[in-house]
C-alpha cells in the first residue's frame, strides 16, 4: 500500500515576512497631514478604547462577572478601526465572535456592549446574546455570530437585498482566515462576483484558527489569492498599520459602491492573547508574540502621529484619561444593571404575530 504523502509545510510566517510585500504607508505619503488631524486622533482614541475595553472585559471574565465564551481581539485594532471608518452610515457590518471592537468602532454604546457581556437586561441583545452576539440595528451592526464562516452568506444576502432595492449601501463582511476553508465562504464568494454584489469581504488573517497555524490548515497561506478562483478583485495589507487598512478598505468600498463589484481584502495581523479566555495559547512561543508586539498597531500609530507633530504628551494623556473613564463607566453601568427577569424567559424567542421588523429598510 502507498504511504500517504507527508503533509506539505509552508515556511513559518514571521512578523517580518508577513509584513514584507504588503501595502505599507509611511509619514509623508500625504496621509498624516494636519488637515486629517481630527480623523487621525479619533482613530487613535478608538483603538485605545477598544484595547482598554477588551482588557477590562478580560478582567471581568476572571472575576466571573462574564460567563460563557469571550474572544478578544487585542492586537487587531488597526484592522477594526481602519476598516470600519471607511464605511458610511447606510452601510452594513456582519462580523464573527471577535466583534466587541467592531461594534465600538461602529458607534455602538460601550456601556451596552459591556452589559451584554455581563448578561444584563440593558445589553445590546437584552443580555440574551452575550459576547458573541452583539447586535445593533440602528447602527446597521448585524452581529456577532458563533459559527465559523456562518455570517458570510448572510452578508452576501444583505448585499443582494441592497442590489434589489437599488440602494447605494455596501456590506462589510468580516471573518478570520480559518473561515476561508469553510464551504460557505466559497459559495458566498462565487455568488458575490457572479451577481456583482456590493460587498467587501474582509479576511482578518491573525495566522491562527484556534491552535492551528495558517500553514497547517490552508493549502494557500495568502488568503487574498483565494479570490482568483472567482475572478474577484483582491488585496493584501499590513493589518498592523491603520493607514494601510483604511486606504485599502476605502478602495474596496468605492469599488463596491460605484462599480458594484466585491473585493476580498486580507489584513495580516496577530492576536496577542489566546483564541478565547479559555485558551492559554500553549501552541506558540513567547518570542513570536513579542515579535508581533514590537509592531503594535496603537504604539506604532502613536509614534507616527508624534513624528508628524499631530499629537503631544499632554494630548495623549487627555485621550488616555477619557478612554479610562469611558471603560470604567461601561463596567459600572454593566455592574449596576439588572439581570433579565425570570418571567421574561420566553420573550424574544419568536416574533409577535403580525410584527414586521423594519430591519434594513434603509438599504
Ligand atoms: C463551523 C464551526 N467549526 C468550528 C468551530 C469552532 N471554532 C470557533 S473559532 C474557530 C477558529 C476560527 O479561526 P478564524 O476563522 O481564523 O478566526 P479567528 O478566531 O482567528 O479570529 C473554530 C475552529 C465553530 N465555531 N464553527
Amino acid at each position: 500500500m502507498m504511504k500517504p504523502a507527508e503533509p506539505r509545510r509552508a515556511p513559518h510566517l514571521s512578523a517580518e515576512r508577513a509584513a514584507g510585500g504588503l501595502v505599507q504607508t509611511a509619514p509623508g505619503a500625504g496621509l498624516l497631514s494636519p488637515e486629517r488631524r481630527t480623523q487621525l486622533l479619533r482613530w487613535y482614541e478608538q483603538m485605545l478604547l477598544i484595547r482598554r475595553f477588551e482588557e477590562a472585559a478580560a478582567e471581568m471574565y476572571t472575576r466571573a462577572k462574564i460567563g460563557g465564551y469571550l474572544h478578544l481581539n487585542i492586537g487587531e485594532e488597526a484592522t477594526v478601526v481602519g476598516a470600519i471608518d471607511a464605511l458610511e452610515p447606510q452601510d452594513y457590518i456582519f462580523s464573527n465572535y471577535r466583534e466587541h471592537g467592531h461594534a465600538i468602532a461602529r458607534g455602538v454604546d460601550p456601556r451596552k456592549i459591556m452589559a451584554e457581556l455581563f448578561g444584563k437586561e440593558t445589553g445590546t441583545s437584552k443580555g440574551r446574546g452575550g459576547s458573541m452576539h452583539i447586535f445593533d440595528i440602528d447602527k446597521h451592526f448585524m452581529g456577532g455570530y458563533a459559527i465559523v464562516g456562518g455570517a458570510i452568506p448572510l452578508a452576501i444576502g444583505a448585499a443582494l437585498a441592497i442590489q434589489y432595492r437599488s440602494s447605494d449601501a455596501v456590506v462589510l463582511s468580516i471573518f478570520g482566515e480559518g473561515a476561508t476553508n469553510i464551504g460557505a465562504f466559497h459559495e458566498a464568494a462565487n455568488l458575490a462576483e457572479l451577481w456583482h454584489l456590493p460587498v467587501v469581504m474582509l479576511c482578518v488573517n491573525n495566522l491562527y484558527a484556534m491552535g492551528k497555524r495558517v500553514e497547517e490548515d490552508s493549502a494557500v497561506t495568502e488568503m487574498w489569492r483565494k479570490a482568483c478562483a472567482y475572478d474577484m478583485a483582491a488585496e493584501r495589507v499590513d493589518g498592523m498599520d491603520i493607514l494601510a487598512v483604511h486606504e485599502a478598505t476605502t478602495r474596496a468600498v468605492d469599488r463596491a459602491r460605484h462599480e458594484h463589484r466585491p473585493t476580498l481584502l486580507e489584513a495580516v495581523t496577530y492576536r496577542y492573547r489566546g483564541h478565547s479566555m479559555a485558551d492559554a495559547g500553549a501552541y506558540r512561543t513567547a518570542e513570536e508574540i513579542e515579535e508581533w508586539r514590537r509592531r503594535d498597531p496603537i504604539v506604532s500609530f502613536q509614534q507616527k502621529l508624534e513624528e508628524a507633530g499631530l499629537i503631544d504628551a499632554a494630548q495623549r494623556e487627555q485621550i488616555e484619561a477619557r478612554v479610562e473613564q469611558e471603560v470604567a463607566e461601561a463596567v459600572r453601568f454593566a455592574e449596576e444593571s439588572p439581570f433579565p427577569q425570570v418571567s421574561s424567559l420566553y420573550d424574544y424567542v419568536y416574533c409577535e404575530p403580525g410584527h414586521t421588523q423594519e430591519a434594513g429598510t434603509g438599504a
